[in-house]
């Protein structure tokens, strides 16, 4: 965790480009599922187009709502939904990456207080290139069914198109 006043000084700088953003890379529809007032783990979630020429690397992820935050991949393994960690996620150029229930997702570990829909979470995303990236997640209930202890939908594993939702999808701006 950086010092605060680092992190607001980042959040600052680049919160008027969360929807367009530095070095190409953008930031579309983030949102945080919205979880039990007790839940020590929450997920967000959004995708993020890389509008630029140069491959971005996003390597980690912090916010002043929680104590530490890991990027996820849920994969099944023999019938049971589980979450491997990623260090890294790279996003081509001119490629876009999804993080969405059941593959992707940016785990959100001890909320310094409860959340709520409607509630707006500051997330700072940090590229290996020195880039970075200030957007804001509004809590969102997610749907009902299939909450595993991590706040995951196992009802949306069926969405999942393959297990590496890392591929280069095509741009449609
Ligand atoms: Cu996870």
């Amino acid at each position: 965790m950086k010092p605060l006043f680092t992190v607001l000084a980042l959040f600052f700088l680049t919160s008027t480009t969360w929807a367009a953003s530095t070095h190409g890379i953008e930031a579309h529809d983030p949102w945080v599922r919205e979880a039990p007032p007790t839940a020590k783990v929450l997920a967000a979630y959004l995708q993020l187009h890389n509008h630029g020429d140069k491959t971005h690397t996003l390597v980690s992820v912090e916010s002043p709502a929680f104590k530490h935050i890991e990027l996820h991949r849920s994969e099944e393994k023999d019938g049971m939904a589980t979450m491997v960690r990623v260090t890294k996620i790279m996003i081509p150029a001119h490629g876009k990456i999804s993080f969405e229930p059941g593959s992707l997702h940016i785990m959100l570990i001890d909320p310094v207080a409860p959340l709520k829909a409607g509630n707006k979470v500051s997330l700072i995303l940090y590229f290996a290139e020195g880039s970075s990236l200030a957007v804001s997640a509004e809590v969102r209930r997610g749907g009902a069914a299939g909450m595993n202890h991590h706040g995951m939908d196992h009802s949306m594993e069926m969405h999942k198109e393959s297990h590496g939702d890392m591929k280069n999808h095509e741009h449609k701006h």
